[in-house]
């Protein structure tokens, strides 16, 4: 089968044909219809060999969607035609975070070598992949799997982030989302359709500005040196209850921490490796700084609920798998507008 790889520190990713998978005990196989593109491949495509982890070669992929196509000894739960979306940050399974289905915050996850597909394990990016376990995977029940996979990880992520925020995101609050790419659009489309705060987009670039008032922003703020004042006349100098950084910088961790409202929460998502320090007169007081991961399967249920409702839609950008190279480097360009799916 065909499958896009990561193969050498520093060298762009490239198909190439390796042999189709077969599942093993409890295993399940899925033909993909659907791999999200996410900034987080680049991040780990940018990592010096001493700080890789990862191994190579890596099929790319933690964004996952496909049909059920052939059953490991043992494997139950699902039948060959399924429909299903890939829960990524897969755990031990037994734990207390597992068996409350945080999966993401598995204590044992990485000591038994237990990585996501694409982030460790064969990913998404490829013609067939192996998911290690049927409770990591979710009918789709009518979603179109390209309009969708990307809610396992833009949705599921951002959802996480702003649940654990919910009681902040009174009427009248204010939560301020930076970075309006793959997470960032459907993080607007969220709050807006769980939350009455009024939603403060800012991102560097107009495209992803208007992309933000399409998909609901109230407001939308240049990521310059004068944001954090735009956003504090916006909010008549009281400041954002919840910011959502979707990028982790420097600027614009510097730009949630003069704008974050007394009492307020600071959420990183974004891995750009920067840090806020909290401490009294360092952040207002009451401040709280969260790094969340991913999301629970719990979670993974409510955002497909919430497509399905109609309330949050992916803005997908579709290449073929021979083109998954030309959409990376559109991705690192920043020009994808909204998520790139590859369609194997
Ligand atoms: P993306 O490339 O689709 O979007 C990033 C957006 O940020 C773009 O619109 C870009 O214009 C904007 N941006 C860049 N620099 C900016 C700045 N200084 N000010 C304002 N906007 C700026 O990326 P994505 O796939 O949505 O991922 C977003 C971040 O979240 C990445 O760092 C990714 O690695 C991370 N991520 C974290 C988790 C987690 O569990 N914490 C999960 C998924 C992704
Ligand atoms: O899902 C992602 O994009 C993040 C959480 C991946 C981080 C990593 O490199 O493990
Ligand atoms: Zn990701
Ligand atoms: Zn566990």
């Amino acid at each position: 089968m065909k499958a896009l790889q990561y193969r050498a520190i520093g060298a762009p990713p490239e198909v190439v044909e390796v042999d189709t998978p077969e599942p093993g005990p409890g295993e399940v196989r899925l033909r993909v219809t659907a791999a999200g593109l996410c900034h987080s491949d680049w991040f780990l495509m940018g990592l010096p060999a001493d700080q890789y982890v990862y191994g190579l070669p890596l099929t790319l992929g933690h964004e996952a969607a496909g049909v059920v196509d052939k059953l490991g000894p043992g494997a139950t739960g699902v039948a060959l035609g399924d429909s299903v979306a890939v829960y990524g940050p897969w755990g031990c399974g037994r734990c207390r975070a597992c068996a409350q289905g945080r999966e993401d915050y598995c204590p044992n996850a990485a000591g038994l070598g237990i990585a996501p597909p694409g982030l460790g394990a064969p990913g998404a990016m490829a013609e067939y992949m192996i998911v290690d376990d049927p409770r990591h995977l979710v009918r789709l029940d009518g979603l179109d799997p390209v309009d969708c996979v990307s809610l396992t990880d833009a949705g599921l992520t951002p959802y996480h982030a702003i649940r654990s925020s919910s009681d902040k995101l009174w009427p009248g609050s204010t939560a301020v989302v930076i970075g309006v790419g793959g997470l960032g659009h459907v993080a607007v489309q969220i709050l807006r359709a769980t939350t009455a705060a009024t939603i403060v987009a800012v991102d560097l670039d107009d495209d992803k500005l208007a992309l933000a008032t399409e998909v609901g922003a109230h407001h939308t703020v240049r990521s310059d040196s004068h944001a954090a004042l735009r956003i504090r006349e916006l909010t008549d100098g009281i400041g954002a209850e919840v910011v959502f950084d979707f990028v982790g910088a420097e600027a614009t961790l510097q730009i949630a921490k003069e704008v974050v409202a007394l009492d307020g929460d600071v959420q990183i998502v974004g891995i750009g490796g920067a840090t806020l320090p909290t401490g009294f007169f360092s952040t207002p007081f009451g401040a709280s700084v969260r790094a969340p991961y991913w999301g629970s399967r719990s979670e993974l249920l409510e955002v497909l609920d919430l497509a399905r409702s109609g309330a949050v839609r992916v803005h997908v950008e579709r290449f073929g798998l021979a083109d998954a190279p030309e959409a990376y480097r559109r991705l690192h360009d920043g020009d994808i507008r909204g998520r790139a799916v590859v369609v194997p």
